[in-house]
């Protein structure tokens, strides 16, 4: 039997999602989830962001999204912490993958309301039009570049990274 991959469907090491512009929310959680742009607009309450980011290849880019808090959707999947243990959150990181392999890490510290409040936002919505059928891009309004705005998500993992020890403390 083929081992688990991510609940996108795809295998661990492909991109490809169940469902065009589905995304899976998985990892170290009570309840990985399948979630496509509708499911976003529909589960959450909307906010909105307009941003400028700097490109290195195409200069100044400005844009206006619309989508959920990303802390909002992945806490419904019920990350492995204490909620009410803010040193425990502080421990866990998320990887956001788009279709082309592209990734991104944040924090979760970033974006939790008791620590850098970051107002990121899987977005429904780039520009007035819906991102149904391209998939949820990843809008981050407090960074100054645009490498993190990562576009057509296929997958957003939530974690503990596995944190050895130096050679000289063993
Ligand atoms: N999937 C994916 N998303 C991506 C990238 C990428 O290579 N792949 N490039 C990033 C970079 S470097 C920038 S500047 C922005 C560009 O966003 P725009 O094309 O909407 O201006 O997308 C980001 N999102
Ligand atoms: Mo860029």
């Amino acid at each position: 039997m083929a081992r688990p991959g991510p609940p996108d469907g795809g295998s661990a090491s492909g991109t490809a999602p169940a469902r065009p512009g589905a995304f899976a929310v998985w990892g170290d959680v009570a309840t990985p989830t399948t979630l496509t742009v509708a499911d976003l607009r529909a589960g959450w309450d909307r906010h909105r962001a307009a941003v400028v980011f700097d490109c290195a290849t195409a200069g100044p880019q400005r844009h206006v999204f619309e989508g959920p808090l990303l802390r909002e959707v992945v806490a419904a999947a019920g990350p492995a912490f204490d909620p009410a243990r803010r040193k425990e959150r502080s421990r866990f990181l998320l990887a956001v993958h788009g279709t082309d392999g592209h990734h991104a890490l944040l924090s979760w510290a970033e974006i939790d309301a008791d620590f850098g409040d970051a107002p990121v936002l899987p977005a429904t919505r780039m520009d007035g039009a819906d991102l149904d059928a391209a998939g949820t891009q990843l809008v981050v309004p407090s960074d100054r570049c645009g490498a993190r705005y990562v576009s057509g998500v296929t997958r957003v993992w939530i974690g503990r990274p596995r944190l050895g020890v130096p050679p000289s403390e063993v």
